[in-house]
């Protein structure tokens, strides 16, 4: 199986398994969970035939790890927009974790903070490459340090997913520092 056709089976996996499991007659369990099984034949039903060596492949590859497959079943890491509780703890982050963003954002991220936009949490990035990588997605990349020891210190709660992206609910602007 060549490279981009695991990036479209990735694809289409992060779709339904974050955002739009219903357009495929799938429901996800409160942690996000789904059988293996149930999504092979629902993606066929509906015209993307998926193997499991492809499926298997897709998650093995995955340049930032985006699925865990668990037994017989298989859920996304993170970054849902429909509503799951992934169940995971409380942790105490690093002092600083990173947001990439672009500057046409800048002036409402002073104003506001850091929001979760439609996903549940803001997710924040261990170190600038990550978050510089993140930013490009929507344009030259701008990279704002957190004072995430700080705000775990002022009571804010932190949570890591099992492919190390940190969430947190927001962001207050006086935990940002915004570099140009
Ligand atoms: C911005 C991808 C205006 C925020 C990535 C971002 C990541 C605000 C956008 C993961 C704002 C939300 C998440 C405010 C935040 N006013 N704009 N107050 N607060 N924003 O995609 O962090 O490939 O929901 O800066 O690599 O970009 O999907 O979040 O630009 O890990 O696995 O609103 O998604 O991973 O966008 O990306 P997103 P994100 P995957």
């Amino acid at each position: 199986m060549n490279e981009h056709r695991t990036i479209k089976v990735s694809k289409y996996l992060s779709r339904h398994l974050r955002h739009q499991p219903d357009r495929i007659g799938l429901a996800l369990d409160d942690a996000g969970w789904v059988e293996i099984d149930e999504l092979l034949a629902a993606a066929a039903a509906h015209g993307f035939r998926i193997s499991r060596a492809e499926l298997d492949r897709a998650v093995e590859e995955n340049d930032k790890r985006r699925f865990s497959v668990e037994g017989t079943r298989i859920r996304a890491n993170q970054g849902h927009t429909v509503d799951v509780d992934l169940g995971l703890a409380a942790a105490e982050p690093p002092a600083y974790l990173y947001h990439g963003t672009v500057g046409r954002f800048l002036d409402a991220i002073r104003a506001e903070g850091l929001i979760p936009m439609g996903r549940h949490d803001v997710h924040l990035s261990v170190d600038r490459e990550t978050a510089t990588r993140v930013g490009a997605r929507r344009g030259r990349p701008v990279v704002l340090s957190v004072d995430a020891g700080a705000m775990h210190r002022d009571g804010h709660t932190f949570r890591v997913s099992a492919n190390g992206v940190w969430l947190t609910a927001a962001v207050p602007p006086e935990y940002l520092r915004l570099r140009d």
